[in-house]
């Protein structure tokens, strides 16, 4: 394993921890004890420069830039099975928030390197997460990496950073003392970003303050997948709030869903209260948009 992507990493002992809340959505339902084994984490997600070095390395080519085949997507215009992925848009005013096509945009030509579409590059983006990655993609990095993906109980373990049963990161006031400790929207979702936290889309990684473990972005910022399989609660419907499907995919038909966790710099207290350890969502596995990443776990004690 490259020395380099080893330092970037925390150890965190093992032990057991109470999961999920009874406060807030009902997919994160019911609190339960939980055991895990140690393991190191990434300290930050996994940033556009660490992607670089690992295309340049492998020639991998995402799923957000290759041709879709037909055969996923039976019910799809012909026209949409090009590459690319769904970017958010900034609506002009409120919306219907129970439409995310209100806010979402399937656009050709996007991907990580393309994060706003084919005109936008990830210049001066370095050490932000990247971002429009596919499962299937951070599991890749994670091979090339000697790395895995959390399950989802080593991320909320991380996450929590010893702070058993708080609502955030950091503890259970959203902003202590006026400071923002995360990158999550703030005002009015779609439509009105007051950008209290200083930043409209993704931050530079490690920008806010870390969790116990010293841990950065572990909420906020961008969603990260996990290796958790996603089984929707029966009384949620599961349908994914802010982190959609590919529109012309019926959600969870031909695709698995897995786990992603932390919310990102879309989640807002008015739509999607998510940017805490216990939240969750189901997420196609071949979904890519401009507000999901990850971080990647190695289950070995360092020597
Ligand atoms: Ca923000």
């Amino acid at each position: 394993m490259d020395a380099s992507l080893v330092k970037e990493m925390v150890w965190v002992s093992g032990g057991t921890f109470r999961m999920g809340s009874e406060r807030f959505y009902p997919e994160e339902r019911p609190v339960r004890e939980v055991s895990v084994g140690g393991f190191s984490i990434d300290r930050h997600p996994v940033t556009v420069a660490e992607f670089t070095r690992f295309v340049e390395a492998t020639g991998h080519v995402t799923w957000a830039e290759r041709t879709p085949d037909a055969v996923d997507y039976p019910d799809a215009d012909p026209d949409l099975l090009v590459p690319g992925s769904l970017v958010f848009h900034k609506t002009g005013g409120p919306v219907d928030l129970r439409d995310y096509t209100n806010w979402w945009r399937w656009m050709p030509g996007t991907d990580w390197r393309h994060p706003e579409g084919p005109g936008s590059s990830v210049d001066r983006r370095d050490s932000h997460p990247v971002t429009h990655v596919a499962y299937a993609d951070a599991e890749a990095y994670a091979a090339w990496a000697g790395k895995s993906l959390p399950t989802e109980a080593e991320w909320e373990y991380a996450a929590r950073g010893g702070l058993d049963g708080a609502t955030y990161t950091w503890g259970d006031e959203f902003a202590p003392e006026g400071r923002m400790m995360a990158n999550t929207w703030q005002g009015q979702f779609p439509w009105q970003n007051l950008r209290l936290d200083g930043y409209e889309g993704t931050s530079p990684a490690e920008r806010f303050p870390p969790n116990g473990y010293g841990l950065y972005d572990m909420t906020g910022n961008v969603w990260e997948w996990t290796a958790d399989r996603f089984v929707p609660p029966t009384d949620s419907g599961g349908r994914p709030c802010c982190a959609p499907a590919k529109p012309a995919v019926p959600p969870a038909e031909r695709f698995p869903r897995k786990v992603i966790k932390g919310g990102s710099h879309l989640c807002a207290p008015n739509y999607c209260l998510r940017y805490r350890p216990a939240a969750r969502q189901g997420e196609s596995v071949d979904s890519t948009t401009s507000h999901i990443g990850f971080r990647c776990v190695v289950r070995q004690a360092p020597r």
